[in-house]
């Protein structure tokens, strides 16, 4: 029914030669996603591809509309960063029906394996580990109850999943870490901090705050300040991702600690996109490589930090 691959000539000035990418971002919601687009932006500028960038606005249902469009403009390939983890079958399939290869970036989706060439991304479950790993070292000789607040990223999402199993894995090494509350704040500054409000009003007795990204963790920040709590000291904030506003909060000593994910898969993307185009075989798992951060490292990396 489909025409494989080959330009349809129609396209805008763009030869058989240049690489034409969909890409279909979750949307605009932390400091994280900006800087992933803007490198995604860049990395097509410097590679000489032709990207097709499609914003979904946090929505799902915009994510398979930009995929469907994409499989009838016919791109070269698509890639997307899924918002949630399911769901993701019935358009999948469009794509492999259409002879259009998939490249998952940032977030994994539960399709079968063979629905998409590779996934480029963090190992959010290894990043929840860091996270609970640094409790348990800090909180090694507590002889009472260290009571957590978990702010959860986007329900149903591969990062909020993972961290989440992540953290709760490692903590489960000192009985004394306990998690009180735990609830989602979709990955924003807003609901970071009008969840950590009422949490904070539930749960009188709180000394450590987990949150699944910096921008939660800033937001929660606010909160824990209105109810007049110092937060770094009376609450200890535990974040991921390493942005310029959180590295900020843990250089000024309100975080405590911050286990990076990169953002800055622009150019692996290109790389990979072009290597599925010209028909070579890329791994189908490439894993981003991160480090952690604490108050002094974040002090000595932020004169030069990108984003
Ligand atoms: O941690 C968060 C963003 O999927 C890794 O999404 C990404 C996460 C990131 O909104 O800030």
């Amino acid at each position: 029914v489909t025409a494989c691959g080959g330009s349809d000539g129609g396209s805008t000035g763009s030869n058989s030669d240049t690489l034409v990418l969909g890409f279909s971002q979750v949307g605009a919601e932390s400091g994280w996603r900006t800087a992933n687009t803007l490198s995604i932006k860049e990395a097509a500028k410097t590679a000489g591809v032709d990207l097709k960038f499609s914003d979904a606005q946090q929505k799902q249902e915009n994510q398979i509309a930009a995929i469907r469009s994409f499989i009838k403009q016919k791109v070269d390939v698509i890639a997307f960063s899924p918002v949630v983890v399911t769901g993701w079958d019935a358009v999948l399939k469009e794509a492999k029906a259409a002879d259009i290869p998939v490249i998952l970036t940032d977030r994994a989706v539960d399709s079968d394996a063979s629905l998409y060439v590779t996934f480029l991304g963090s190992d959010f479950v290894e990043e929840g580990r860091k996270a609970g790993q640094w409790l348990v070292d800090e909180y090694k000789d507590a002889k009472e109850p260290v009571n957590i607040i978990q702010l959860e990223g986007t329900v149903g999402s591969a990062p909020a999943i993972d961290r989440k199993k992540g953290f709760e894995e490692a903590i489960a090494a000192n009985p004394n870490l306990k998690v009180v509350a735990s609830q989602s704040g979709d990955f924003t500054r807003a609901k970071g901090k009008e969840v950590m409000q009422a949490l904070l009003k539930a749960n009188k007795d709180v000394d450590v705050l987990f949150a699944h990204n910096d921008d939660m963790g800033l937001g929660a920040m606010q909160a824990i300040e209105e109810a007049g709590r110092t937060p770094g000291k009376d609450v200890k904030i535990v974040t991921i991702d390493a942005v310029r506003d959180g590295m900020q909060a843990l250089a000024d000593g309100k975080f405590n600690f911050i286990v990076e994910c990169s953002p800055l898969l622009g150019d692996q993307l290109m790389a990979t996109a072009k290597k599925v185009k010209a028909g070579e075989t890329v791994d189908k798992r490439i894993v981003t490589v991160e480090t952690v951060f604490d108050q002094a490292k974040a002090k000595e990396a932020l004169p030069t930090r990108k984003y």
